[in-house]
């Protein structure tokens, strides 16, 4: 079909100004003498939504007229971030709308950092299906996300005393200004009850119902040629107050509703990486999958009839198992509602359905202890049976969905798929050769790899305009939906005078960083320093601990030899730890309780900092990334699934420390593995390694340097008021490691001294950090999204030729 031309409304000739004042005054009740920043940052955004909605409408109209086959992305987590400056950049309105803001007297940059950060996600997964959107819409996929409004997101994250506390995070405090709720758009979400069988057929009765009621988001791609729809679900009580009951005296029933209505999409879970297995949880993954899929179906029969016909219609990608009922609560509806036989509901809802697995962490995969699921979902029980001995008279020897009193929700994803998705090439093998082996061996098709990627848009075109626009003067400006055209720039690696402007470049933005350190953490960095960068998640796989133990050394060789020739560093820490996880709290009080002793040393204050700023978030990447020298990709091989900031500091051009693991192997592939620092046991030896009896015990023993970090921590170095805070961090350490931090700890010290005096011959290092950002362009999303469009969904495009660029 014929490309999606720019509407009218772009073309009119009102001036941005005009449009934003129009909305403080009839949308905001306000004129500009007494509007608040509020009001203004409110005006900003609904003008610029404004410019959005016409081709967000007409790419919807071309979908249902095209009757193209349409993607829905399932994923409990978006984790989208700001808005402004992504919509106002994909829609090329960035130099228009600041010089309307500015005309107007106010400031740009102040109304864009009063934007709410929508955290409604933990890490990788939630930021990955916020960077899917984008290239989905960008390649002019028809498509649709389908996730929860939560009224609370992530927490936000204080030090006290070095320590993580947690405060509830409040993005929806104001009015969120790029959606549409929908009350027309809502359906009835059962929970609990029983199951009635007569004749062969399953009725559910349902104990409690809410209504899942859509609030939409347009999510317009590149220069607004296609909009997709960023669907999100919250609860109402299905009635506000059950009448009957109530007149019967049932108090209790009368207000059921109600109180599950207002807990359900109350607050993400903030774990990432391990499993909560909490009911509620349960009833969360019910609730938006039970929507999403009334939904695309109430889609599928506008211009359908025949069930039969709905993998020709829709791709349904599970992002992870958060979703994966929707395979049973597909068949339940084309079994119980349309009358069909179980074994060919069962082979109908696979063809439509997609499953990604993120991780391999044992404590991560999720698992429903039997009696909970058939508490809250009997009927879904019943079919999940029915799926296991449909599975088992096909393949006897089947690994089981029900087991040992749980439904394993990984195995229940995988038979109810027909692609099964890794997220890195040395993921996807381990995919095949651990979790799920036999399922692999019975099924040797299914699984697929599809490494991830990151849109270039948000990651280096917004939130890196000095580089941007570098680039652009280089190159021209396709590349950011084009991101391979970057490879030109390997060409400028021996041009002199070129390399100086790149790390121009850097340097603007480690001045930029520098200043917010110093105004929001008090501490002064010198941005001649090597900037090295570990944000991420808080976890023991992800070895924030080597990190600072390796900090600690340093600082110690500093102190050897006060006069030597020290290469300046500021170690930079970001991330969260989940509020029940122990181990990662106490690691982030060790880490600043380090900097504590570290920044304020005399002897060694100018050359080595520790700066931790609290509440990590996706604007707070945006300006680290940027400003990154060393990129932290640190793992025990194997652990990693993929990592999408190791692709992000590659692109800015920052050079990477890091194990084989995850995408971090294909990373040094595009890079050269000569401008990589790699360090660090593989996979296979981490395994084999683990097999020795007292291997921590055996690499410290061999390591005086490590023995003379961990002594200190343990006589109370960094914590003289409580010498004993970290006896049970060390002590875990020597006996039982499991993430081998000692085996890999004198390599990383090692390849750290080599990054140092990297560092110091200036036009070289410059040439492998512009190698970096030359050589990753394949770690656009763009690519990932062509590759699943592909391999998995068999879906086009609607914009002529978007898909065709190689894959
Ligand atoms: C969380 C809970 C259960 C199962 C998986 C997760 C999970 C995995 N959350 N985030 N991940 C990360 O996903 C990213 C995107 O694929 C990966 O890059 C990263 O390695 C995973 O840890």
């Amino acid at each position: 079909m014929a490309r999606v031309t720019r509407p009218d409304r772009q073309d009119r000739t009102d001036p941005m100004k005009e449009e934003i004042l129009a909305h403080l005054r009839y949308s905001l009740g306000k004129d500009a003498e007494h509007a608040a920043l509020y009001d203004w940052r409110m005006a900003l955004s609904l003008s610029l939504r404004d410019r959005m909605v016409d081709s967000w409408y007409q790419s919807t109209k071309a979908s249902y007229t095209g009757h193209k086959k349409r993607v829905y992305y399932l994923s409990m987590e978006f984790l989208i971030g700001r808005l402004i400056e992504d919509v106002a950049a994909n829609i090329g309105l960035t130099d228009e709308a600041r010089a309307a803001v500015t005309e107007l007297g106010q400031d740009y940059d102040i109304l864009v950092h009063d934007e709410p950060d929508a955290a409604l996600g933990n890490g990788g997964l939630g930021r990955l299906a916020a960077c899917f959107m984008d290239s989905l819409a960008t390649l002019g996929i028809p498509a649709m996300g389908y996730g929860i409004r939560y009224e609370h997101g992530l927490f936000e994250q204080d030090f006290v005393e070095g320590q993580q506390i947690e405060k509830p995070e409040t993005w929806l405090a104001q009015r969120h200004a790029w959606e549409f709720e929908r009350p027309e758009v809502s359906y009835k979400i059962g929970f609990g009850g029983h199951v009635q069988h007569h004749e062969g057929k399953a009725k559910w009765h349902p104990h409690e119902t809410v209504l899942a009621t859509a609030f939409d988001t347009p999510v317009v791609g590149w220069q607004g040629r296609w909009g997709n729809t960023l669907r999100l679900w919250s609860a109402r009580p299905q009635k506000e107050f059950d009448l009957a009951s109530f007149n019967r005296g049932d108090y209790l029933a009368a207000s059921r509703s109600e109180a599950l209505a207002r807990t359900i999409c109350r607050v993400l879970y903030p774990d990432d990486t391990t499993e909560s297995g909490k009911e509620l949880r349960l009833k969360q993954e019910y609730f938006f999958t039970a929507a999403s899929i009334h939904d695309l179906l109430r889609r599928f029969f506008i211009d359908h009839d025949d069930i039969r016909a709905l993998p020709d219609a829709a791709a349904i990608q599970l992002n992870d198992t958060h979703p994966a009922i929707a395979g049973p609560e597909l068949v339940r509806i084309l079994v119980d509602i349309h009358g069909l036989e179980m074994a060919e509901a069962i082979e109908l809802a696979r063809r439509c359905l997609g499953y990604t697995n993120h991780t391999l962490l044992p404590e991560a995969l999720e698992r429903w202890p039997e009696w909970l699921l058939g508490r809250v979902l009997p009927r879904h029980l019943e079919i999940i049976r029915s799926i296991e001995d449909s599975q088992q008279s096909h393949h006897p020897d089947s690994p089981r969905i029900l087991d040992h009193g749980n439904v394993n929700m990984g195995e229940l994803a995988f038979i109810m798929a027909h692609k099964v998705n890794g997220v890195s090439a040395l993921h996807t093998d381990l995919v095949k050769s651990t979790v799920f082996a036999d399922l692999h061996r019975i099924h040797p098709n299914r699984i697929v790899n599809q490494t991830n990627g990151i849109t270039p848009r948000r990651w280096l075109y917004e939130c890196n305009p000095a580089l941007s626009k570098l680039i652009t003067r280089e190159i021209g400006d396709a590349w950011p939906a084009d991101l391979d055209q970057l490879s030109r720039l390997r060409d400028r690696s021996g041009d002199h005078g070129f390399l100086q402007e790149f790390m121009a470049a850097k340097r603007v933005n480690k001045e930029r960083l520098s200043n917010w350190v110093q105004e929001h953490c008090g501490i002064a960095i010198d941005p001649d320093a090597m900037f090295d960068v570990q944000i991420k998640r808080i976890h023991e796989y992800k070895r924030q601990l080597m990190n600072i133990l390796e900090t600690i050394a340093f600082w110690n060789e500093i102190h050897a030899n006060p006069n030597g020739n020290w290469t300046p560093r500021v170690k930079i820490f970001g991330g969260k730890a989940a509020p029940g996880y122990h181990v990662a709290k106490q690691i982030i009080r060790l880490i600043n309780d380090v900097a504590g002793v570290l920044n304020n040393d005399p002897v060694t204050k100018d050359l080595l900092k520790i700066v931790y700023p609290p509440n990590y978030n996706v604007t707070m990447a945006e300006m680290l990334i940027p400003a990154a020298d060393l990129s932290e990709q640190i793992s025990t091989a194997g652990k990693e699934a993929s990592g999408t900031g190791n692709m992000k500091f590659a692109l800015n051009g920052a050079l990477t420390i890091g194990t084989l693991d995850g995408a971090n192997v294909e990373i040094r592939d595009h890079v050269g593995p000569e401008n990589f620092f790699l360090f660090g046991l593989t996979a296979a030896e981490v395994t084999e390694r683990r097999s020795h009896h007292g291997y921590a015990r055996a690499a410290i023993e061999q390591s005086p340097r490590m023995q003379k970090v961990l002594a200190q921590i343990a006589e109370g170095r960094f914590s003289p008021e409580e010498p004993s805070r970290y006896h049970d961090l060390v002590g875990n350490l020597w006996d039982h490691d499991h993430f081998l931090v000692s085996c890999d700890f004198d390599t990383y010290f090692d390849m750290q001294r080599r990054a140092d005096e990297a560092f110091t011959q200036t036009s070289s290092w410059a040439a492998m950090a512009l190698n970096n950002t030359a050589g990753v362009g394949w770690f656009s999303s763009d690519r990932t999204i062509r590759g699943y469009a592909r391999d998995i969904w068999n879906v086009g495009s609607a914009i002529d030729g978007e898909l065709e660029q190689s894959a």
